[in-house]
């Protein structure tokens, strides 16, 4: 090899080092904290930022090796892309979530867990974004404790110095509460023309302790597993396996296990909704969010380059899921906080229901075609031997239109 040839191979080999995939997530798309005492903060806001200046000053928070951003109160969330997507490797975990928890041990033995809720997204239609219909639920240990359709609403405080007021669909209202500590506003100010902001996902059950009972010393227990911030980042030396998910805990709208060939896209949202005395609202941090399929762990680690994804999955997730994750969900109506939706494929209309009660179901000329009482529980009422049309369900009183097709 010459001089000449020799360089030109030196200059190709940094090249392709360059393009060398990263497992840290490599953009933030979205970043919307609810209320809280580290807004503002983490990351900082200037005057004049904006919701995209706001973003990426949460990637330059996490990434590389950065410090973290904080999601305030529940529901916040952030939402990051990688270079590459993720291969739902079998068998084992494949993402991995650095926060802020010190636990050392497990559950109730202490801690200062703050769990994040994980949804996931494969780009299904290609278009380089995680749209609305691409999401899907990581069904973490908490699962069957959570509260599912919960929705919080935050209401802008008239003043930097006031608490602020949340309601939630379940009756239920309370407070940010401000503290000595972080004086700075804790509404988001890149939203100050918000009057109010209202998140929707799933609840997980409080997890803080007053473990003195005279508000000294909370103890915020962790979870098992299929959360973010909520185990130690590291066990000696090592990368948590409880800081890790499984992209096979992915649920679909219908609860359903889904086999998904990689993911693209993270969603984290604070799925607590605790205020702990003087330690403040339970609020997840998010660091570093990592492809778990490395070659070498630790502060800059490198991707395992050899997995592919595979073709077989690939091909019946892209099957069962054409349209995304309402797929066979098309008629998902909410009532209240029961969703109620037919699955095309078998004309079968299922619901949960908090408690049990009679359901009907008429057709377009509002003849009874179907009559039972149901369970509190999972429910299902089967319309396939009915015709395709316009159906109305009527569940404990409460009428649902479904259309059959
Ligand atoms: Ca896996
Ligand atoms: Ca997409
Ligand atoms: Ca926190
Ligand atoms: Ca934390």
């Amino acid at each position: 090899m010459n001089k000449h040839s020799f360089t030109l191979a030196v200059m190709a080999l940094s090249a392709l080092v360059a393009q060398a995939a990263s497992p840290v997530h490599s953009t933030v798309l979205e970043y919307v904290p609810a209320p809280g005492q580290f807004v503002n903060t983490l990351p900082e806001w200037e005057e004049g930022d904006d919701a995209a200046a706001m973003a990426e000053k949460a990637y330059n928070y996490t990434n590389p090796d950065g410090s973290m951003i904080s999601l305030g109160g529940y529901g916040g969330y952030i939402v990051v892309g990688f270079d590459h997507t993720i291969v739902n490797v079998e068998g084992v975990r494949d993402i991995y979530f650095e926060g802020n928890s010190f636990s050392e041990a497990r559950a109730t033995q202490g801690g200062s867990s703050e769990p994040g809720v994980v949804l996931v997204a494969y780009d299904i239609n290609g278009n380089g974004m995680p749209d609305d219909n691409e999401w899907f639920e990581i069904r973490g240990s908490e699962y069957g404790n959570s509260i599912s359709g919960y929705e919080c609403t935050y209401y802008r405080p008239d003043s930097d110095e006031a608490d602020i007021r949340w309601t939630d669909n379940r009756g239920n209202e309370g407070y940010i509460y401000r503290n000595q500590f972080h004086p700075q506003p804790y509404w988001p100010q890149w939203l100050l023309d918000r009057e109010t902001l209202t998140f929707r996902g799933t609840r997980l059950p409080d997890n803080g302790v007053d473990k003195n009972g005279d508000g000294s010393y909370f103890v915020l227990s962790q979870f098992d597993y299929g959360y973010a911030d909520n185990a130690p980042n590291l066990v000696d030396g090592l990368w948590n396996e409880d800081a890790k998910i499984d992209i096979d805990w992915a649920i679909d709208i219908n609860g359903n296990s889904v086999k998904m060939p990689g993911v693209d896209f993270v969603k984290i949202y604070t799925g607590v909704n605790q205020d702990n005395g003087w330690i403040g609202e339970n609020s997840t941090e998010v660091c570093r969010i990592i492809d778990a399929h490395v070659t070498r762990e630790g502060s800059t680690p490198v991707l395992d380059e050899t997995l592919e994804i595979d073709q077989t999955v690939l091909d019946a997730f892209l099957a069962a899921y054409a349209d995304g994750n309402v797929s066979s969900v098309a008629n998902a109506v909410g009532t209240d906080n029961m969703r109620v939706y037919l699955d095309k494929a078998t004309g079968v209309v299922n619901f949960n229901a908090p408690n049990g009660g009679l359901a009907q179901v008429y057709n377009q000329s509002g003849m009874l075609v179907y009559s039972n009482l149901f369970k509190a529980g999972s429910n299902s009422i089967d319309l396939g031997n009915l015709p395709d049309g316009l159906y109305l369900v009527r569940i404990a009183g409460k009428t649902t239109k479904i259309l059959k097709h």
